[in-house]
């Protein structure tokens, strides 16, 4: 990408898109365009196509998506279905029309099939049954890369799909209910210190494993794939490392200096019970994770507390 483009950030608001809207700005992109969600609403076919035909970005970072945890996801099945697919059908299929240089889809390991074998491999997308709690956000997704893949078929547009894993950093979700496992853990053990709480509960078993990767390093990993990759393929983005749920909570609350017991909900869903990603292929480019879960925990506990 010059230094001179135009580069459109679609949700720079959120987690992913801020960390890649402060990358472009460290690495002195001065062209950058940015809108609210307020100022563009991404489903509102009409006003994607007027935005591109105005604005004409040369490069596309497609960070806007609904999205939430395990329980949102299961909650608000048809919101996540619906405006996951208007985002991405305007905003993808007006870059064609504008003639975008290169866009960049993000999807997720959640779209994987829930009992691939591990570590998951890009090519096992599509090649079994979806897990159920997601099932809507991983249909939507799925349909982002095929779209993707199409357009570049029959228009030759360079339009890549990448497959982070699951995220976490700064300006994360903390909403109790519909936040991620690792922020929605944060809180819960914050909230738990402050206020003498004897125990904190986990939902679930604790039993699922799960990756996460700090957002910082998602943004980095972008930024590495914008520039030097170009193929058609998936491309998975990870630490190759992940960890039980129980481990996960034990773990945040040694950080935050936790000192009650755990109890475990039973009445919540486990979801996928594992789904570490194989990131063979992005090692073998040169691409490696930089931050570690207890100092990305840190960090992202820091941010939490800075906004409270
Ligand atoms: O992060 P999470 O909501 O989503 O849940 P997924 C991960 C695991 O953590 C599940 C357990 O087994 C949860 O039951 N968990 C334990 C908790 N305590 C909590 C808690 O307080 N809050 C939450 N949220 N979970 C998502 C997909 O699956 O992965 C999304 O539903 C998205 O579409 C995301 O793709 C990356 O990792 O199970």
């Amino acid at each position: 990408m010059e230094k001179n483009a135009k580069i459109y950030v679609a949700g720079h608001r959120g987690m992913v898109g801020s960390a890649i809207y402060r990358k472009l700005q460290k690495e002195g992109f001065e062209n950058i365009l940015v809108k609210t969600s307020a100022e563009l609403d991404l489903r509102s076919q009409q006003s994607v196509a007027d935005f591109f035909v105005a604005e004409k970005p040369d490069y596309v970072f497609l960070a806007a998506a609904k999205v939430g945890g395990i329980v949102a996801n299961n909650t608000y099945r048809a919101d996540f279905l619906y405006e996951n697919l208007a985002i991405q059908n305007n905003v993808i299929h007006n870059a064609y029309l504008s003639g975008v240089k290169k866009l960049m889809f993000l999807g997720s390991s959640c779209i994987y099939p829930k009992m691939a074998p591990q570590p998951l491999k890009e090519e096992y997308l599509l090649t079994g049954i979806l897990e159920p709690t997601n099932e809507p956000y991983a249909i939507a997704k799925i349909a982002g890369i095929k779209m993707c893949d199409a357009y570049r078929d029959q228009y030759g547009c360079d339009f890549i799909s990448v497959m982070p894993t699951n995220l976490y950093g700064y300006n994360d979700n903390y909403h109790p209910q519909n936040s991620h496992v690792l922020p929605a853990l944060i809180r819960k053990f914050h909230e738990a210190k402050i206020n003498n709480e004897k125990q904190v509960t986990v939902w679930g078993s604790g039993s699922p494993m799960r990756e996460f990767l700090f957002a910082d390093d998602l943004a980095d990993a972008c930024y590495f794939l914008m520039q030097n990759y170009s193929e058609p393929a998936l491309i998975n983005i990870g630490t190759g490392h992940d960890l039980t749920i129980k481990d996960l909570a034990l773990l945040i609350k040694d950080i935050l200096g936790y000192k009650g017991e755990l109890v475990f909900d039973a009445s919540k869903p486990d979801g996928t019970p594992r789904k570490l990603m194989d990131v063979s292929k992005l090692h073998n480019l040169g691409w490696k994770h930089k931050v570690e879960l207890p100092e990305g925990i840190s960090l992202a506990y820091q941010d939490f507390e800075s906004k409270l």
